[in-house]
């Protein structure tokens, strides 16, 4: 395999956290909202057996945060979602697929909600601040909608209670999935939330202030000495065993909630927003997205999507995320599938870069 560098520029954003990130030893990074997002540390695998056994600090700063603010702080987000927000909580999050007038997937952040009229999206990787900046100042609504220094860093493992229990006491340790609570480590605001790019349980922090981000990597650090904590950072194997979706990668602008599996987070019984209409249109997919098992030796590594055809030999859809497990001793993947092609225990072929490949779909996740 070829080695690149990336070449840094000062457009592509550091956080607060990279230098602790870099002593600790990061080896790849990604590109996600403009800014460095760690890849991998010792390597792919050692990463995973850790996250699975220990717990992790994760640098995820480039989850970057969009603030709305105002009386229609509410309507504005409710008008991108078909998830119904109006029983949402001060001191809950949701998961929401934000979509266009025309049903598309824009991006699936998570939305925080701090207050009445005050929220905050946590944002997988595309400019939705322009699209809410957008809407706000077409529909002439009265919103800010900006982007506040507030870093997440995450904290997953299954120790990442003992961790959390050390740091932030018991109070935080039984906070319920998804929801949050305002704390203060000295003196140093955030709000923390059980969530999570994992499958392994753990928290959220949104680090309020760049300077109170290497304080706290430090303190989290020493509490975690005996846990045997480790930085890390999202690991691919773990996430597609996990059936986790990335944005601009397994699903795109060019796909509806109903083609991403999101379904249930669509409720279509009343007009929410603005996709509502084409939403209901497209609820039946003519393809989904899909757990796939592909046999065989370890794939390479994946730069674009891989067709796949069905036993006839005829296009079926695509691969666009994939790698080794160590642990299930297969070839994991995530991919969108034509209908006729997608009914578990259906056999694909893929057409990989090394050559075509059997495959077969997955009813379930590995995790
Ligand atoms: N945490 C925060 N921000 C984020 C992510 C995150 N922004 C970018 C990216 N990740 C957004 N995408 C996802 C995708 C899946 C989930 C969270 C964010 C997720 N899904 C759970 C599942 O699929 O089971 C639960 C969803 C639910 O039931 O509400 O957690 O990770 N801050």
């Amino acid at each position: 395999m070829t080695a690149f560098r990336l070449s840094m520029a000062t457009r592509l954003r550091q956080t607060p956290f990279t230098h602790r990130v870099e002593t600790s030893g990061v080896t790849a990074y990604s590109v996600y909202n403009h800014m460095l997002l760690p890849s991998v540390f010792r390597s792919l695998e050692e990463d995973y057996w850790h996250l699975r056994s220990a717990v992790q600090l994760w640098d995820v700063s480039a989850e970057r945060q969009v603030e709305i603010d105002g009386p229609d702080a509410f309507p504005l987000i409710q008008l991108t979602t078909p998830r119904d927000l109006s029983r949402m909580q001060n001191d809950q999050c949701c998961y929401i697929p934000v979509v266009d007038d025309h049903g598309r997937l824009q991006n699936d952040p998570v939305l925080v909600r701090l207050g009445a009229t005050r929220f905050r999206a946590s944002l997988a990787d595309s400019d939705l601040l322009l699209f809410y900046k957008g809407l706000a100042s077409g529909l002439g609504m009265d919103v800010s909608v900006f982007e506040p220094d507030v870093s997440p860093l995450a904290v997953q493992g299954p120790l990442a209670n003992e961790l959390v229990r050390n740091v932030f006491g018991e109070d935080t340790v039984r906070l319920r999935y998804f929801r949050h609570r305002r704390v203060s480590v000295a003196g140093t605001n955030m709000v923390i939330s059980r969530s999570g790019w994992s499958r392994q349980g753990g928290f959220e922090i949104y680090v309020e202030g760049s300077e109170n981000g290497e304080p706290l990597w430090d303190l989290l650090f020493e509490a975690g000495h005996d846990l045997d904590i480790r930085a890390g950072c999202p690991n691919y194997i773990e996430r597609i065993s996990g059936g986790l979706l990335s944005y601009g990668n397994d699903m795109t602008d060019e796909h509806t909630p109903f083609e991403a599996g999101l379904a249930k987070f669509c409720n279509l019984e009343t007009p929410l927003c603005l996709g509502h209409r084409a939403l209901v249109e497209q609820q039946e997919p003519s393809r989904m997205i899909r757990p796939i098992e592909i046999l065989g030796e370890p794939v390479p590594e994946i730069r674009d999507r891989w067709m796949v055809a069905d036993e006839k030999g005829n296009p079926a859809g695509s691969i666009s995320s994939t790698v080794w497990s160590p642990e299930f001793k297969t070839n994991v993947a995530i991919g969108m599938v034509d209908r006729h092609a997608n009914l578990p225990g259906s056999r694909i072929v893929v057409h990989a870069p090394d050559g075509e490949r059997e495959a077969v779909i997955r009813d379930a996740f590995w995790l």
